[in-house]
């Protein structure tokens, strides 16, 4: 093939965000966009990460994203890449990306350095709908902010770039090595099974024979909803094959490039069907719901567990992960070496922590920050309140591994009652973990789609109002007088033990005197307008109080930064979008 040079100039806006850049789709057509971003990819690497490198080209198989294999394929051929390695049908799930740069080993010895991931995630896909990109490291984890702000950089003052125009599109459909011959040498393309590295990888984590045999226990019943995101090309090979689950527990689990028109987040408002069948739906009343549920986003790292009509938050799981790994998980047996949690996520892990002596980390918003963490050998489990829990194993958060760490604690508390007993519940496991180390009442207000000048403004006002505790408390005790007082405000700033790195504006923060917690944040992975987080957090150790319902524990701190933010004037919405 040849090499051809093309002239471009830059597009406004290319800024990775949370999870690299997040558009629609028809933005991404655009003659260029992609292309400018992946050039500006490769000119923000050093050069050994790209000339003579193997890098990894798969994502979530939303819409465009065969268009967009074929286009980094060409421009790694020109940009003197050795090797691509795409997953059979471009479908790797995130975290497989992050276990293939980390484990697979090619048939001449190579390794991949990095990868771009294509997918937008929990964000709806199809020709109206959400793409997205974001590069990886050769840890296995999202680019640094270091990183990501020259490829930033770069975008903007980009002129040309690099392309094998007349390389023949590769069939990803076919697993096999296609071999090409440029002008500094070979390329080869290699399309492989997307789901073994991966399957292999957990089996080296889990008891499988211990979660198969609550699988296969006619008296536990599973269902689990990859929301027709990539979780599906994973699901049948480690439920059904491996672990022996029913066919029929799998919900959505084909791949589908616009998730079927649905909207893969997993939680209790998008992932609906599942709701429905754990008997959480009040419209749709079941007699007999499984003993467990859960689901993924479209590039299954994100998760959400279920218990028969019962709903862990994804605070709680990560907590309860971290309490149990040590005895139900072979791959934690010799200890935890500590655990994190991104700020907004609640404090449930730091009682754990606290309990057990273990080293505890809170970083800002996003997987990139526990990477670090992990590769310096300070952490093994870690998660986000946004349905993400993961460990050292790789370095995202990683769905399925999370299910079966779920599956490995009911296995472990079920070793002796598969005969006959009652069985120890998901409810269980929670009220049980409450009981010892109290209840975080948890939930999530997101404002979607605000106008992102009001947004600005509304984040403006909150951290002016920081500056007067007094005139705070004041306007609290003025809604709810049964609320306590602030007791600190702030914006959080994090300073990475690791490196040094420094990432201000991470959220603004109101602590108050009972350990309760009002967080406000603007997201980073919208692809329109600007969405407006709430965080809303309160302790209760009491053990007579932790049944309560959630939105009734929450009720008086809900009203308090509804008021406190002005939230009504400032973004004309009466109630959220969306309620986690
Ligand atoms: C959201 C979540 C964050 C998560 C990120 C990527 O970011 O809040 O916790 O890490 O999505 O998840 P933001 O900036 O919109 O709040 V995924 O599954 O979309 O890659
Ligand atoms: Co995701």
């Amino acid at each position: 093939f040849k090499v051809s040079r093309v002239e471009t100039t830059p597009f406004d806006g290319q800024k990775p965000g949370t999870s690299g850049l997040r558009k629609k789709v028809k933005v991404f057509i655009q003659p260029n966009y992609l292309h400018n971003f992946v050039q500006s990819s490769f000119n923000a690497l050093t050069s050994e990460k790209v000339r003579g490198a193997t890098l990894v080209v798969s994502g979530d198989g939303r819409y465009f994203s065969r268009d967009a294999i074929q286009i980094i394929t060409k421009m790694a051929a020109a940009n003197g890449v050795r090797r691509i390695w795409i997953g059979q049908n471009g479908l790797l799930s995130t975290p497989a990306v992050s276990a293939v740069i980390r484990e697979r080993v090619g048939a001449d010895g190579s390794r991949a350095t990095g990868a771009f991931i294509l997918t937008a995630s929990h964000n709806p896909g199809g020709p109206h709908e959400d793409f997205g990109i974001k590069y990886n490291m050769e840890n296995g984890g999202p680019a640094p902010e270091g990183i990501t702000n020259k490829i930033y950089e770069n975008t903007t003052t980009i002129k040309e770039y690099f392309i094998a125009e007349d390389l023949p599109d590769v069939d990803i459909t076919t697993i096999g090595v296609t071999n090409f011959t440029g002008p500094e040498g070979p390329f080869d393309v290699e399309v492989f099974d997307s789901a073994s590295d991966y399957v292999k990888l957990m089996k080296s984590i889990f008891d499988f024979e211990s979660i198969r045999k609550l699988l296969s226990s006619p008296k536990f019943t599973f269902c689990y909803d990859a929301l027709h995101g990539v979780a599906g090309a994973y699901a049948k090979r480690i439920f059904v094959e491996e672990l022996g689950a029913q066919e029929s527990s799998l919900l959505n689990c084909t791949p589908k490039e616009d998730f079927g028109g649905g909207h893969p987040d997993p939680n209790l408002t998008y992932a609906k069907e599942l709701v429905a069948r754990m008997g959480l739906s009040k419209s749709e009343p079941q007699d007999e719901p499984p003993e467990f549920g859960a689901a993924a986003d479209g590039d299954a790292d994100r998760n959400m567990i279920l218990g028969k009509r019962f709903f862990v938050t994804p605070s709680d799981s990560v907590a309860i992960i971290a309490a149990n790994a040590v005895e139900a998980i072979p791959y934690f047996s010799s200890g935890l070496k500590g655990v994190a949690r991104s700020m907004p996520t609640s404090a449930a892990l730091d009682v754990v922590a606290k309990h057990l002596n273990l080293k505890f980390f809170e970083v800002p918003t996003g997987w990139k920050f526990f990477g670090n963490l992990m590769d310096a050998g300070l952490c093994s489990v870690c998660g986000e309140e946004s349905f993400g829990t993961g460990s050292d194993h790789i370095r995202e958060k990683d769905g399925i591994w999370a299910v079966l760490a779920w599956l490995s604690i009911l296995a472990y508390k079920n070793k002796d009652k598969l005969g006959g007993d009652k069985l120890v519940t998901v409810e269980d496991i929670v009220v049980q973990h409450w009981a010892t180390y109290g209840r975080h009442f948890y939930t999530r207000y997101d404002y979607e789609n605000v106008d992102a000048g009001a947004a600005k403004e509304l984040m403006a006002y909150l951290v002016k109002l920081q500056s007067s505790l007094s005139e705070v408390n004041q306007i609290i005790k003025g809604v709810r007088s049964d609320v306590s007082n602030v007791a600190h405000a702030d914006e959080f700033e994090y300073k990475d033990p690791v490196d040094g790195s420094i990432s201000s504006h991470q959220g603004i923060r109101y602590l108050f005197e009972d350990g309760s917690r009002l967080i406000f944040r603007l997201s980073g992975t919208g692809s329109e307008g600007a969405t407006i987080r709430l965080y809303i957090e309160q302790y209760e150790r009491d053990s007579s109080k932790t049944g309560k319902p959630s939105h009734e524990a929450l009720a008086p701190l809900v009203e308090v930064a509804l008021k406190l933010s002005k939230m009504q004037e400032f973004t004309g919405r009466s109630s959220p979008t969306v309620i986690t």
